[in-house]
């Protein structure tokens, strides 16, 4: 899936009218994730709403057609992949029990190791159960491992599972430990889920789990749209573990199952090795799998249109005549987000508003827009929407506030009180702001 879709976008990117060669690119990426298994009616809904925007949506201006296309491919299927989520990883409360669930061989007890190792670099003490008494040697793996994350371990090789499980919790906990990571035996094969579903629920019966994971293989494609349904239904599963998405499979077909269930993917594992575990994240998931040269150049250009639009808003409003220092506030901070001033104002095409003023902004330096950041940080709203109210002892709060001193708070108020006027001096110079009121529609209409 990774070559093709990479290959469907050079030749998009190389490709000559603009709406064949956005249906050849549908074609193309439709059959790239057929191939990885992804389900045909996902497929089928997404290449259709990347069409339809692909040939509906004017890209802002100064972008490309193209560009633009490539952004909305990327929004699309990263919502094929369970879009903005980005799970949350750290416990809400500790002690932290997670339980482990899953078929053999899906690699529930190399990701038990590979969490373990996750949260003792994150600072966590972390102890490993073993519950696993049908697989000989299946102890011995988990204690091997939890050696090498610096995790405690807990196991026996023969009881009952759901004793174990309760015993192994109770003694880690009591040794100290904050996340406890509970691995299961599975030992069902595919087709027998109700057995083993049976087994999971009678373990988190007696642990009482804070978290069930889910491990699922990669390789399993659609079908984990079934498993991760049942599970969900069985237990409330807090979140998914793809293994093995460094393998053939890749993990298309399983993370966009998944993602249609609504559960969320918190993990994936790419490796046998314990250091191979990572945060899922959608965004970047499908970053790699579009190959990021091309992108990454695409959305920081993207990044940086949105972010001039937002100065020009904020211009917008000085015209307006809505100035106050909450107005000013927006405009130094969304300016200090872009870099260098003078660079950034060099960036922005609709940006001819008084060009004294920014240039006058373009002086100031990073350092003092920071101060004069925290200043209007530690003023009230009251404050900062009329600014006249700020006489001396409250200026000497401010900058006690602020930390800074008082000559910066008094030198904020007259760059405010300089930009005032010249804003009324320009809403006067009325051939001017017919200029400017033309240069807004267009803006206006192209957005
Ligand atoms: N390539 C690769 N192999 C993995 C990954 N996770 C687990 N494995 C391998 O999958 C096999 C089964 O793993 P295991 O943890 O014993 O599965 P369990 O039966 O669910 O406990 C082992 O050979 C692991 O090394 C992964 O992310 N990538
Ligand atoms: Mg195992």
């Amino acid at each position: 899936m990774l070559e093709g879709i990479r290959a469907a976008i050079a030749r998009f990117l190389s490709g000559g009218h603009y709406e064949r060669a956005v249906d050849e690119f549908v074609r193309d990426l439709q059959r790239e994730l057929l191939k990885a298994d992804v389900n045909v009616k996902l497929v089928f809904q997404l290449s259709q709403r990347i069409r339809e925007r692909a040939l509906r949506e004017e890209p802002p201006a100064s972008v490309s057609r193209r560009d633009w296309f490539v952004k909305i491919v990327y929004d699309e299927l990263s919502q094929l992949f369970g879009g903005d989520r980005e799970p949350s990883v750290d416990p809400p409360r500790r002690p932290w029990v997670i339980l482990l669930v899953g078929v053999q061989g899906s690699g529930k007890t190399t990701s038990a190791g590979k969490l373990a190792l996750f949260y003792a670099r994150r600072g966590y003490k972390v102890g490993l159960v073993s519950t696993d008494t049908y697989r000989p040697g299946a102890l011995q793996q988990l204690k091997t491992l939890a050696e090498k994350a610096g995790a405690m371990f807990y196991g026996l090789d023969s009881g009952d599972p759901a004793t174990i499980a309760y015993e192994g919790v109770e003694v880690l906990k009591a040794r100290g430990a904050e996340v406890v990571i509970v691995d299961t035996a599975g030992r069902h094969g595919y087709g027998e889920e109700e057995a083993l579903l049976e087994e999971m629920r009678r373990i988190a019966g007696r642990v009482k789990p804070d978290e069930v994971v889910l491990v699922i293989d990669a390789a399993m494609g659609q079908k984990a749209y079934d498993l991760a349904s049942k599970f969900h239904k069985y237990a409330p599963v807090g979140g998914i573990l793809v293994t093995k998405t460094d393998g053939t499979a890749r993990g298309g077909g399983v993370l966009s199952a998944v993602a249609a269930t609504g559960a969320v993917v918190k993990f994936i594992g790419y490796g046998e090795k314990l250091e191979e575990l990572e945060i899922f994240k959608p965004r970047r998931f499908v970053a790699r799998l579009l190959g990021l040269g091309d992108l990454e150049g695409i959305l920081e250009r993207l990044k940086a249109v949105e972010e001039a639009r937002e100065l020009e808003k904020a211009a917008e409003d000085i015209v307006r005549g809505k100035l106050n220092l909450r107005i000013v506030y927006r405009q130094l901070k969304t300016a200090r987000k872009m870099g260098p001033l003078t660079r950034v104002l060099q960036m922005i095409p609709g940006l001819t508003l008084a060009p004294e003023v920014m240039k006058d902004a373009a002086r100031l330096g990073e350092e003092k827009i920071d101060r004069w950041l925290a200043i209007m940080e530690s003023m009230t709203y009251e404050e900062l929407d009329n600014p006249d109210i700020v006489d001396k002892s409250r200026i000497k709060r401010i900058a006690i506030g602020s930390g800074t001193t008082t000559e910066d708070v008094r030198e904020l108020l007259n760059y405010y009180k300089n930009l005032k006027n010249l804003v009324r001096k320009l809403r006067r110079d009325r051939r001017l702001l017919k200029k400017l009121g033309l240069e807004l529609e267009e803006l206006e209409e192209q957005g």
